[in-house]
C-alpha cells in the first residue's frame, strides 16, 4: 500500500507488549515451561530480516507482560499510543505482538477504542522464540505484511497467526497450546495469508474502529465488571461477593441459552440489579446467539443479553458501555451493534 507520503512500502508500526512470541526457553525443544515476555522488540524485528523487504518497520515496546497478566491499565496505555500513532500520516498499519492468553480480549478492545480504519493486527506465537520451528517468525511476517496492505484497511482489528485472519469480535483460542489454537468457531476466518499477500472472503458485519461510539483518550480508569461462571449446583457466593467488592456490570456465563439457575442464581442477580449493578447474560457454551427472553424474563429483570458475544468478550464491551450509559435498553442496542 502506498503510504501517504507517496509510492514505495508502507510504514508500519510493530508495537511489543510480550507473551511467548517474546518467549525463551531452556532449550530449542522447550515448547511447554519456557518464560514469556523476555526478548525485547529489536530482537524480534532483527530476527526476521526479511521485514525490510515488505514493509518499512520501527519498533516499540510498549510493555512486556506475560498476557494473562493484562490489566485495564496496559489497554488504556496500549489504546492510546495506537491513536496517536494511527493519526500520524507517515503510519500506513500496525502491528501489536501479544501474549496469546488474552489476545482475543486486548484485540475486541481495540476493536471498540481505535478511532481509525488503517489496519491493526495482533499477533502472537504458540511456540517461544528459541524453539524447533518456532512460529512467531512467520507469524510476525505475515502481520506486518497485512498490516501494511489495503485489503486490511476497513475490516477492524484482525488476529492473524497460523496463516488464517480472524476478525477481532469473533476470535477465541481454541487450544492450550497446538499453533492453530486460534479459530472463528462457526462464523469462520475472514480469510488467509498466502503467498505474502492477504485473502480476505468475509468481513464482520457489527460495528468497529472509526464507526464505534466509544473513546477511551481522557478514561484513566475503566468501570469494574466481573464474570461468574454457571455449572449444575451454582450457589451465589460469588455474585454476592463481586457486589459486595462494587462491581458496576457482572455477566453471567449461564449453561446453554445463558439459563440462570433457580433458586439460586436468579434471585442473586436480581438483588444485584436492585442494587444498580448491570446484569448481562452470556453463555459458557461458545456459539450461538443467547435470545433476549429466551431462557430468563429479561424485559422484567432488566437484564442485557450478549447477542453472540463470549462472556471475556462481552465483559469487554459491557465495561465500555458503562462509560457512557447504565441506562440498560440502550446498552443492549450496543450488544446488538457490536
Ligand atoms: N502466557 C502466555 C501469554 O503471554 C504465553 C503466550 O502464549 O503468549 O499469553
Amino acid at each position: 500500500m502506498a503510504n501517504a507520503r507517496g509510492p514505495g512500502l508502507p510504514n508500519v508500526m510493530v508495537l511489543a507488549t510480550g507473551g511467548t512470541i517474546a518467549g525463551s526457553g531452556a532449550s530449542s525443544t522447550t515448547v511447554v515451561g519456557y518464560t514469556a515476555a523476555t526478548v525485547g522488540i529489536e530482537t524480534l524485528l532483527n530476527a526476521v530480516p526479511e521485514l525490510k523487504t515488505v514493509a518499512n518497520v520501527k519498533g516499540e515496546q510498549v510493555f512486556q507482560i506475560a498476557s494473562e497478566n493484562m490489566n485495564n491499565d496496559y489497554w488504556l496505555k496500549l489504546a492510546k499510543r495506537v491513536n496517536t500513532l494511527l493519526a500520524q500520516d507517515d503510519v500506513d498499519g500496525i502491528v501489536i505482538t501479544h501474549g496469546t492468553d488474552t489476545i482475543e480480549e486486548t484485540s475486541y478492545f481495540l476493536n471498540l477504542v481505535v478511532k481509525s480504519k488503517k489496519p491493526v493486527v495482533v499477533v502472537g506465537a504458540m511456540r517461544p522464540s528459541t524453539a524447533i520451528s518456532a512460529d512467531g517468525p512467520i507469524n510476525l511476517f505475515n502481520a506486518v505484511i497485512l498490516a501494511g496492505s489495503e485489503e486490511a484497511v476497513g475490516k477492524g482489528v484482525l488476529v492473524a497467526l497460523n496463516d488464517q485472519i480472524n476478525a477481532a469480535r469473533d476470535v477465541t483460542k481454541n487450544n492450550t497450546s497446538t499453533a492453530d489454537t486460534f479459530r472463528t468457531p462457526e462464523l469462520g476466518f475472514l480469510g488467509y495469508m498466502q503467498g505474502n499477500k492477504p485473502y480476505f472472503y468475509r468481513q464482520s458485519t457489527r460495528r468497529h474502529t472509526a464507526d464505534s461510539e466509544f473513546d477511551v483518550s481522557n478514561l484513566d480508569v475503566l468501570p469494574q465488571v466481573d464474570i461468574v461462571y454457571g455449572y449444575a449446583n451454582m450457589n451465589r457466593v460469588a455474585i454476592d461477593a463481586f457486589v459486595a467488592a462494587g462491581a458496576k456490570g457482572i455477566v453471567h456465563a449461564g449453561v446453554g441459552d445463558g439459563s440462570l439457575a433457580r433458586p439460586a442464581v436468579e434471585p442473586a442477580l436480581d438483588d444485584a440489579r436492585k442494587k444498580g449493578v448491570v446484569i448481562l447474560r452470556s453463555s459458557r457454551v461458545g456459539n450461538g446467539i443467547v435470545a433476549r427472553n429466551g431462557e430468563a424474563k429479561d424485559d422484567e429483570h432488566d437484564f442485557v443479553v450478549s447477542d453472540t458475544l463470549n462472556p471475556q468478550k462481552a465483559r469487554i464491551l459491557l465495561m465500555l458501555a458503562l462509560t457512557k450509559t447504565t441506562d440498560t435498553k440502550d446498552i443492549q442496542r450496543m450488544f446488538f451493534a457490536y
